[in-house]
């Protein structure tokens, strides 16, 4: 009976390796209550990929776990203070995946601020032809940028976007060793209100659910665009909706929602939103690079060493 059990939507390459490791694999959490009892018993690695909530209930229907690795830099969905009271390692998989979400988010702000989306269409549509091309865009480089967040994505972010000559300010729980030129501030709203474009790159969670609220949103106001790589719980997403049909923002980028992968219709049509399906991480070197160190974590949990990115 295997010591290492999987739980989540993993790829053929990432479902092979798990296999080599001698991991039991599941497609869902909700799958878990279904094993039988000696079968959870023998578990005592779970490797996550997923974002639905796996607490003391999970937990407790395995009563040998010693190690949670999750897949992904945001925990947010593992209850940690319960794997704590249970002795429960818990691991992330920080850095390997910066500079592909500070890829996207920058691509994101081009393509709203460009206009990617109709400019497509046009071509698509043929409207090029009969009517002319879309709408001019507006330019990105020098615009002022907001990072909520300047954690390791958010830095990266601010570094892509310094090289396009755009000032950055940002918002965080301190003031971080920044170049000299950007802008700490220590409230959401003063942030939204200095700049012309904010960027979410702010930890999920509970402390910060709904951060973005409809005060921050009409602070930005209506010449700027809002750009969301972080979680969707972080923006008030009805305040968003809100605000976009109203025209009291230009247009948002969002790679997460509220409740992913079912998104409001509402976004998910809106011709000033731009939808992504959460693919921050997926690229083939990223999601290789993530895999790999959760690997390592749980194995070296499973052989007594210390977690190499353990949270608690
Ligand atoms: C997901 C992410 O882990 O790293 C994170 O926090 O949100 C992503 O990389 C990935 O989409 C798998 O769920």
């Amino acid at each position: 009976m295997t010591d290492r059990l999987v739980i989540g939507p993993y790829g053929d390459a990432a479902r092979a390796a798990w296999a080599e490791d001698g991991a039991r694999m599941l497609a869902r959490l909700e799958d878990l209550a279904g094993l039988p009892e000696d079968g959870r018993a023998a578990v005592r690695a779970l490797g996550y990929m997923g974002h639905e909530p796996l607490g003391a209930a999970q937990m407790d229907l395995l009563p040998n776990l010693q190690v949670i690795a999750n897949f992904g830099v945001g925990y947010d969905a593992i209850d940690v203070a319960a794997a704590s009271a249970r002795g429960i390692t818990v691991t992330n998989t920080p850095d390997v995946l910066n500079d592909d979400v500070a890829d996207l988010a920058v691509g994101m702000l081009i393509a709203l601020n460009r206009g990617f989306e109709p400019a497509i269409r046009a071509v698509r549509e043929g409207t090029w032809a009969t009517q002319g091309g879309p709408p001019l865009g507006r330019r990105m480089s020098g615009r002022t940028i907001g990072i909520l967040g300047m954690g390791r994505i958010g830095r990266a972010i601010a570094d892509r976007l310094a090289a396009f000559g755009c000032p950055v300010h940002y918002q965080s729980r301190s003031p971080k060793d920044t170049p000299g030129d950007w802008r700490f501030h220590a409230d959401p709203v003063e942030l939204a209100r200095a700049v012309d474009d904010l960027v979410i790159a702010i930890v999920g969670g509970e402390a910060t659910r709904g951060i973005v609220s409809a005060e921050v949103l009409a602070a930005l106001g209506a010449d700027g665009v809002l750009v969301n790589v972080a979680r969707g719980s972080v923006i008030d997403e009805p305040a968003l909706i809100a605000a976009l049909e109203a025209g009291r923002l230009r247009g948002a980028a969002l790679d997460v929602f509220w409740n992913e992968p079912e998104v409001d219709p509402r976004l998910a049509r809106a011709p000033n939103v731009l939808p992504l399906p959460h693919i921050g991480s997926a690229t083939v070197e990223t999601r290789g690079a993530m895999l790999d160190l959760q690997r390592r974590n749980l194995d070296a949990v499973l052989a007594g060493r210390p977690a190499l990115t353990p949270v608690n």
